[in-house]
């Protein structure tokens, strides 16, 4: 057997680790309006990421901005922190379209909601702007419950086999809606299923801003520079429901969640920053009014509904519509002609 190499992670500099504090409380007050705005009927649904914001911060400021982002369903507050406009962001909960920015501008896929089908996606295009010459890298974000899913498995293989850019980051918040990890993986960590693949593999605390940084930037770069793939799993807690409509009190304690909050993301960086001096109260109030300010942003564009075109549903399905798909589309004019 190869020897495990042991890498030294490079420290964040205060500059990243301040960057990366502003966007997570900029990014949780994002989710929480957007959790009200699903309780208002204004979103069909919120699946929040409350308690998980050091992951998807730390994955946005991983990557460059020609690198490519590809996120679930739960990875709002790391399309924001990327980048995308906070409306464009919730279109999709709104029920407006498929995917509300445009994904080539911000090199971001829709998000997706069947589970590790974007894995395999993030393979390709790895691969594929490697073969154009390009030092494209792609992070595809990935949920526990989704490691169980043969896509996830056929996506790391193939970036193995590959040598893909490409990083896996499992974020595993110890659920796959009410189903709690152990009683749908035996694996000791989901980390081992990159390296039963040849893939790089890591484990890092989810919830702790500097090592999450320090990981994702040394496998993004690794990947960029010809390393080959990398798996990350960061261990992290679901601290909300599965989504604005779940009940989690009907399938995990109380106490449970208790726990975690004593080890809440933005509390511990916002210490760590205090203790070494970097943040004072005047900077953690100027952030919060930022938050407030992001929010009402938010609410304020979210409160009418905008003027959409029935006609519009079946664009960009396809970049050149299919026989089938055009016919529908004729079928739906000809029905709102009849209206
Ligand atoms: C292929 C597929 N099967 C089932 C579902 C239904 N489903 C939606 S979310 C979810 C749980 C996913 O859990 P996990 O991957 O841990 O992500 P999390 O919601 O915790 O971020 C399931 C089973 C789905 N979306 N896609
Ligand atoms: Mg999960």
């Amino acid at each position: 057997m190869e020897k495990t190499e042991h890498r030294a992670y490079p420290e964040p500099t205060p500059e990243s680790l301040l960057t990366a504090y502003r966007k997570m409380v900029v990014g949780r007050r994002f989710d929480e309006q957007a959790t009200a705005l699903a309780r208002q009927g204004r979103l069909a649904v919120h699946p929040s990421s409350l308690g998980q914001e050091a992951c998807q911060v730390g994955a946005a400021l991983a990557l460059r901005a020609t690198d490519w982002l590809f996120p679930t369903y739960r990875d709002c507050v790391a399309l924001v922190s990327r980048g995308i406009d906070p409306v464009e962001a919730l279109t999709l909960l709104r029920g407006d379209a498929h995917c509300g920015y445009d994904p080539l501008r911000h090199r971001t896929a829709p998000q997706c909601t069947p589970l590790a089908t974007h894995a395999a996606h993030a393979t390709g295009l790895a691969h594929g702007e490697r073969l154009k010459g390009a030092d494209t890298v792609a992070l595809a974000l990935v949920g526990d419950g989704a490691t169980s899913e043969g896509d996830f498995h056929e996506a790391v293989n193939l970036a193995g086999v590959l040598k893909a850019p490409v990083v896996f980051l499992v974020q595993n918040n110890g659920y796959a809606i009410s189903v709690p990890l152990a009683a749908q993986c035996a694996a000791p960590a989901l980390a081992y299923k990159g390296v039963g693949y040849g893939v790089r593999s890591e484990q890092v605390d989810g919830n702790d801003t500097a090592a999450v940084l320090a990981v994702l930037t040394t496998a993004v770069e690794d990947a960029r520079a010809g390393g080959g793939p990398w798996l990350v799993e960061a261990h992290t807690y679901r601290m909300a429901p599965h989504t604005s409509a779940d009940d989690p009190s009907r399938y995990r304690p109380a106490t449970e969640a208790e726990h975690w909050q004593g080890h809440d993301p933005i509390a511990r960086l916002e210490a760590a920053l205090r203790e070494r001096g970097l943040l004072t109260d005047t900077d953690v109030k100027a952030t919060a009014a930022e938050a407030e300010a992001y929010a009402a942003d938010v609410r304020e564009r979210l409160a009418t509904d905008p003027d959409l075109a029935p006609s519009t549903l079946l664009d960009h399905v396809f970049s050149s519509p299919t026989p089938h798909l055009r016919e529908q589309r004729a079928a739906l004019l000809a029905e709102l002609e009849g209206r």
